[in-house]
């Protein structure tokens, strides 16, 4: 090959690495877009507590947008009941709510053992299957699958794994009766503003560290608590 012919070859594969490097970056960056907000404040009695139910899957499966594999959070509908791929609130300010979340994945053991710990919910402690529990060491048992964390309000609570052996793992949400784990705990909103809420255990499999895919992608393990006067 000419000394321009092979020059021209570096460059060229170069540029595709350059591209390609770029193009990973921004993949991983990228935090995906938001879609609508779940109203709670519409009927909304000032001071009354407000009860929201999510759950967390290890795949959301078909029905659910572009990415059946993913792992996701849902939220019920409070209007209609449904389960929606939607995972971003609208709620009043200084209004205590009561979280029921029922936790579908399996678990592992953390790299952090801070993301075992219950934080910032009333009474410092949450329930798991109705039994109250502060930390959860995460070597025990089936392991944390996800958390449901709001940096804004200190509040943190790791959702416990169902059994990884077990064949009827749900796949497809939502889940019904499959097995799962229920997690309720209550925290209070605080001050208008908007608050993201995510998960922070690295849930995305096979992504980059795990901090891909539906681990940066709202609507999947992360969303916005808008908090209204
Ligand atoms: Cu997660």
């Amino acid at each position: 090959m000419s000394l321009t012919g092979r020059l021209s070859t570096a460059i060229g594969l170069f540029l595709v690495a350059v591209v390609l490097i770029v193009w990973s970056l921004l993949a991983f960056l990228h935090p995906g877009t938001k879609g609508g907000y779940t109203n709670y404040v519409i009927g909304h009695t000032p001071g009354a507590p407000v009860d929201v139910t999510m759950q967390s899957v290890g795949s959301i499966g078909t029905g659910f947008g572009n990415h059946p594999t993913w792992v996701s959070y849902l939220q019920k509908d409070p209007a209609t009941g449904k389960w929606i791929h939607d995972t971003s609130m609208i709620l009043p300010a200084d209004t205590v709510i009561h979280m029921t979340v029922l936790n579908y994945d399996s678990g592992s053991p953390l790299r952090n053992q801070q993301w075992g710990q219950v934080q910032g919910t009333i009474g410092g402690t949450a329930d798991i299957n109705g039994k109250p529990f502060k930390v959860y060491n995460s070597y025990s048992g089936n392991g944390v699958g996800h958390t449901f964390a709001v940096p804004g309000l200190n509040v943190s609570v790791p959702m416990i794994g169902v059994n990884g052996n077990l064949t009827n793992i749900c796949g497809q949400a939502p889940c019904g009766n499959l097995p799962h784990n229920t997690m309720t705990f209550s925290f209070k909103t605080g001050a208008p503003g908007s608050y993201n809420w995510q998960c922070f255990v690295p849930c995305g499999l096979g992504y980059l560290f795990g901090n891909g895919g539906g681990m940066s992608t709202f609507d999947y393990m992360g969303g916005f608590l808008r908090v209204v006067a």
